[in-house]
């Protein structure tokens, strides 16, 4: 099966945090009712010894892409903020790898490999199958899968672990991956 867990499979859960789930600052809506699909996934992985990462967005203070700094979203995820910390009731293992984005004020990085360690820890572990999970389906889970798919990877979107900011962008960036080589999942086919 061509979705199948394989010894070279990673997970990434992508900015599962407190401001991007409702009651946040950046609601995304879905966010709280993926957790415990995000947790299944998580699990599985751990299982198998297998790789799991967390991304986050980890913003400055003064972030380009801020309102009050000109930009589209209203102020989320600064650095060492509350808002910042990864959604409670996420269960990440404890040997979880933790990639921090989108850190320099000027710069907007919406895929966790812009200017991070992630391709280098993927590639010292061989792993060429890549899992995504997340939020938002329409920003960084999408960009994050894209980049995945350019840098050679096979990408898998748990469709069933993902949330996005609009319904009708989410189903294009679903169909943008698929055009792009991503395939499609759910945990029926994928955990078992
Ligand atoms: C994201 C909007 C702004 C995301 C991050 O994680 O998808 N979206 N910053
Ligand atoms: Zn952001």
């Amino acid at each position: 099966m061509k979705v199948g867990i394989t010894s070279r499979s990673a997970l990434i859960v992508v900015d599962m945090q407190k401001d991007f789930c409702e009651g946040g600052s950046l609601p995304v809506s879905g966010c709280s009712s993926i957790i415990s699909k995000v947790n299944e996934y998580v699990e599985a992985f751990k299982a198998r010894g297998l790789l799991v990462v967390a991304s986050r967005d980890w913003h400055p203070p003064n972030h380009v892409s801020f309102t009050t700094a000109g930009g589209p979203w209203p102020p989320h995820c600064v650095a060492g903020s509350e808002g910042a910390e990864f959604v409670e009731g996420l269960l990440l293992p404890e040997d979880v790898v933790v990639v921090s984005k989108a850190t320099e004020p000027g710069m907007e990085a919406y895929s966790a490999f812009t200017s991070t360690p992630l391709h280098y820890v993927l590639s010292l572990r061989g792993v060429r199958r890549l899992f995504v999970t997340g939020v938002a389906t329409d920003y960084c889970v999408k960009e994050t899968a894209l980049e995945a798919l350019r840098l050679g990877y096979e990408v898998v979107v748990l469709t069933d672990a993902v949330a996005g900011v609009s319904g009708e962008t989410s189903e294009k960036a679903l169909e943008e991956l698929v055009v792009n080589g991503a395939l499609l999942a759910t945990g029926e086919e994928v955990l078992r």
